[in-house]
């Protein structure tokens, strides 16, 4: 429908407070809008009939105020404990991965069997990336040159990647197959091109493909 399948343990969660945003920003639009267009029509110029001057209604600003009020500040406590959830709380012993983004390409690293990046067992890929299924993995974001943002729709995950830092996001894919990574920041013009795939496959194909891409690096 409106969204891609979610593949990810945290997409559902996000999706919630999408719907839920959504659906009350949704109302209150359909609401004044529809009143506003209303009002128009009752009240336009008509020969014979005087403007009517009038200073407005205190008690229904002070509602239409501490309503809106009321129901932004639910949103942040709700949203506050799905943020909590996707940046802080890493479930059980994760995997990781690095991607240095540059122009135009995902520069994907496996640490390899002795989990150290930058040592000679890493494994290397280009836009290609494979994660096993149900298996929480922290990706750390690196860009060496502009600001880029890792974007996997599927995943619900979307992340600035800028110079000289190092970004984090984690991500437990629930959903085998085959997902877009996209670059969501336009960061020049080969922008388009900076296209990658997820694999999200079983634990035994994930290995034999590590095993597969060291041998062909
Ligand atoms: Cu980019």
């Amino acid at each position: 429908m409106l969204l891609p399948p979610v593949a990810s343990s945290i997409g559902p969660s996000i999706d919630r407070l999408f719907w839920l945003i959504l659906a009350i920003t949704g109302f209150f639009f359909i609401l004044v809008e529809g009143m506003l267009i209303g009002f128009a029509i009752r009240y336009r110029r008509q020969p014979g009939r005087p403007a009517y001057y009038t200073h407005g209604h205190t008690l229904l600003e002070i509602v239409w105020t501490a309503v809106p009020a009321a129901i932004l500040i639910w949103l942040t406590f709700a949203s506050q404990r799905v943020w909590a959830t996707i940046h802080a709380h890493i479930p059980g012993s994760p995997a990781e991965v690095e991607i240095l983004a540059e122009q135009f390409a995902w520069n994907i690293r496996y640490p390899g069997p002795d989990g150290r990046f930058e040592t000679p067992d890493d494994i290397t890929t280009i836009n290609q990336l494979h994660l096993p299924i149900r298996q929480p993995t922290v990706i750390w974001l690196k860009s060496k040159d502009v600001i880029h943002s890792f974007f996997v729709p599927a995943f619900r995950v979307k992340q600035d990647v800028v110079p000289g830092r190092t970004g984090q996001v984690w991500v437990s894919p629930t959903r085998p197959g085959q997902y877009e990574i996209a670059c969501a920041e336009l960061c020049g013009l080969g922008h388009y091109r900076m296209r990658g795939f997820v694999t999200v496959e079983p634990w035994e194909t994930f290995q034999a493909w590590l095993k597969e891409t060291k041998a062909n690096e």
